[in-house]
């Protein structure tokens, strides 16, 4: 007996698509079998006629009940679960909270313990804010533990890590098997150009996107490519948004450098002019919005491959909490100041809906909705096959999408619980309507039926 058969969909993997039953038992798949042919009964159907089947999404970039700025966002893990359910995640991965003095590992462990709260698998990124020898040491026994993978920043004093520690970090997790991965934003262009617009008084929402231009990105990418080759070690990209970063992977690829990067959906979708409106508080996210010509850049590296995810980098703030970093005038009215509020978008929910829009478009093929949101996630962190595909032995992470539900990516219809969306006016055509968690099911006729603390550790392995 099966615990679950779902029938009649057209299965849609990162390869291929093709019609096919799916049997689940304890937890995993256990058959894929042309329509009508699996002849074992089951304690579950779902009639998936007119639907894809494909892998559950993986969202391997978001930071969730992360203090950041001096506040600390909406989400914890088991909201942020519903919201991922609902967009068909199913496995999600967060950082730890690392500071100075702090044993990375024990970092990690607590993140761990909060993280054991969510309905959906979860593993964390070790940060690192420093390389003394103890850290050093903490390198193999990260990786040994499930946890291959690592976050450097180079800006935000506080969590910014020296250039010199970098390269010891990236020696170390090279030799032991480990990937180290970035945020990539230069410091000192940041707080220079900072300063300048400040002195000129240009402090609207607009200067946001000029305080962080594209060179921004690209001297510190380039500095962690240069890194990255000289010492032959394998490098990961968070975030990248800018056609100048995307040219240098590029070129960094073609000569052997091992390096892979994403991009996220709101790089793809909007541009620096959401910024330059009163609502542009809703819209200060690191790195900023840019250009259309950086968008299409974005586009064009997922589908030649120098791009290989796309995340959402959800961090989820209510625009009174990015509001109460201003000050007020003598009449109680906000003074825009572009450095102040915390950065942060929430996303993890409309990533699906941004990706099938570009389905529906002819910008990306389904296939490659699948590989950049599942199944690339799931290789590049480790933990594929177990996630990131539809195979016999894999987890029964699945996900039923009706092409022709419709979504408008409301404030109203996601559920964060904010009073905003980055996408009010944008409506995806193609939705999750069942999401399927190792064979749970986390959603169903709109409703989430996930329990807390039902996820699991996913111990990785690169
Ligand atoms: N960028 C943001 O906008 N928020 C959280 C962290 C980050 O890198
Ligand atoms: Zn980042
Ligand atoms: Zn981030």
């Amino acid at each position: 007996m099966l615990d679950m058969i779902i029938k009649n969909g057209t299965v849609v993997t990162a390869e291929s698509t093709f019609r096919a039953d799916i049997g689940v038992k304890d937890e995993k798949i256990a058959l894929i079998a042309a329509p009508g042919t699996i002849q074992e009964k089951a304690a579950k159907e779902i009639d998936a006629a007119g639907r894809y089947v494909m892998p559950g999404l993986i969202e391997p970039h978001m930071h969730v009940a992360a203090p950041f700025g001096g506040t600390i966002d909406v989400l914890d893990f088991y909201s942020a679960s519903k919201c991922g359910a609902f967009g068909g995640v199913t496995s999600f991965m967060d950082f730890s909270t690392t500071v100075r003095g702090m044993s990375v590992m024990q970092a990690v462990k607590e993140r761990l313990d909060e993280m054991s709260h969510a309905a959906l698998d979860y593993s964390v990124h070790a940060k690192f804010v420093e390389a003394n020898s103890k850290v050093i040491g903490e390198v193999k026994e990260l990786i040994d533990f499930g946890v291959p993978t690592f976050k450097m920043f180079t800006t935000y004093p506080g969590v910014m890590i020296e250039d010199t520690d970098i390269l010891r970090i990236m020696d170390e997790a090279r030799r032991c098997g480990g990937l180290c991965g970035f945020h990539a934003e230069s410091n000192p262009i940041a707080e220079f150009t900072r300063e300048k617009l400040a002195a000129e008084g240009k402090l609207d929402w607009k200067y946001f996107n000029e305080a962080k231009p594209n060179a921004c990105e690209a001297e510190a990418v380039q500095r962690i490519l240069t890194f990255a080759e000289y010492l032959d070690a394998p490098v990961y990209f968070y975030h990248l948004s800018t056609k100048e970063a995307v040219e240098m992977v590029r070129h960094a690829q073609a000569r052997g450098v091992k390096v892979q990067a994403e991009t996220c959906g709101h790089y793809l979708t909007l541009t620096k002019e959401k910024n330059d409106s009163p609502d542009g508080i809703n819209f200060l996210m690191s790195p900023p919005l840019r250009t259309d010509e950086d968008r299409m850049a974005l586009w064009g590296a997922l589908n030649d491959g120098t791009l290989s995810l796309v995340t959402s980098d959800n961090e989820a703030f209510t625009r009174e909490q990015k509001e109460s970093f201003l000050d007020r005038d003598e009449n109680g009215n906000l003074i825009v100041d572009f450095r102040k509020p915390v950065n942060g978008t929430p996303g993890i929910e409309e990533r699906f809906g941004l990706l099938m829009n570009a389905v529906n478009n002819g910008t990306i093929t389904l296939n490659k909705l699948v590989e950049v949101g599942s199944t690339n996630p799931a290789r590049v962190f480790g933990c594929y096959p177990q996630k990131g595909c539809l195979e016999v032995g894999s987890d029964a992470d699945i996900v039923v999408v009706d092409p022709e539900k419709v979504m408008p990516l409301t404030a109203e219809n996601m559920h964060y619980g904010l009073d905003y969306s980055l996408y009010e006016d944008v409506t995806s055509k193609g939705w999750p309507v069942v999401t399927i968690r190792r064979g749970e099911v986390l959603v169903e006729d709109g409703k989430f039926l996930g329990k807390e603390s039902t996820g699991r550790f996913l111990a990785r392995r690169l």
